[in-house]
């Protein structure tokens, strides 16, 4: 498979496990999982995808720069990302002090009135550094704003994270009491 291939890959495996399993006849149990071979038949039957290996899905998985699937015990899952119906269930952790999240000027207006909200996604994201912040918001602004979030004041006010991958942080959201702007970042561009 090429390199393109792999990334198609990703994207389409992305599109299934994130957004609409039932379009590729897959069922995410309450963890988000489904099993690998019955991802490898439907992307076979649905999306011809005709010689698809287990192993061109692990390779996909290890080429990525985002580790954004896992597979364990002969099942695969999306880390994050999901907007289907039914929550996934994630795991509680304990996020370090600071997460980042970038957005651009006309959200960061929205969030700081009513917080921030997981909009068209189950969870809202955050990222554990400010670079992965502006690229996260450079994907809606050439002028993205970083947030700082206090984890610390967000868990008092009753705010679970959960854990995504390693860069990657969740929460059900977050109150604009606890965000504040990365003015030096700012003030940089
Ligand atoms: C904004 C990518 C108005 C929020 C990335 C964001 C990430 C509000 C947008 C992952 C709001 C949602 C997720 C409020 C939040 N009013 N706007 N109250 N609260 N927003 O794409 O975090 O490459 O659903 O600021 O790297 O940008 O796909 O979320 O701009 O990790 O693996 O609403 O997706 O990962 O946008 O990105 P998104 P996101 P992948």
């Amino acid at each position: 498979m090429n390199e393109d291939n792999f990334e198609k890959l990703s994207k389409e495996v992305s599109y299934a496990l994130r957004h609409a399993p039932r379009e590729y006849k897959l069922e995410l149990d309450k963890e988000g999982w489904v099993p690998v071979k019955q991802l490898i038949s439907s992307l076979k039957e649905v999306r011809h995808w005709d010689s698809l290996t287990e192993s061109d899905l692990r390779e996909m998985i290890s080429k990525s720069q985002k580790k954004r699937h896992e597979i364990v015990n002969n099942k695969i899952r999306a880390l994050y990302g999901h907007s289907t119906p039914t929550k996934i269930t994630k795991e509680e952790a304990c996020p370090p002090k600071y997460l980042y999240h970038g957005t651009s000027p006309e959200s960061y207006k929205e969030i700081m009135v009513k917080g921030l909200l997981p909009m068209n996604r189950q969870y809202v994201h955050l990222s554990e550094d400010i670079n992965t912040a502006n690229l996260v918001g450079s994907r809606k602004t050439d002028t993205p704003i970083i947030l700082s979030i206090d984890t610390y004041a967000a868990r008092e006010e009753g705010v679970k994270f959960y854990h995504g991958n390693d860069q990657v942080w969740l929460a059900d959201s977050v109150p604009s009491k606890c965000i504040s702007v990365v003015d030096e970042f700012n003030q940089e561009k």
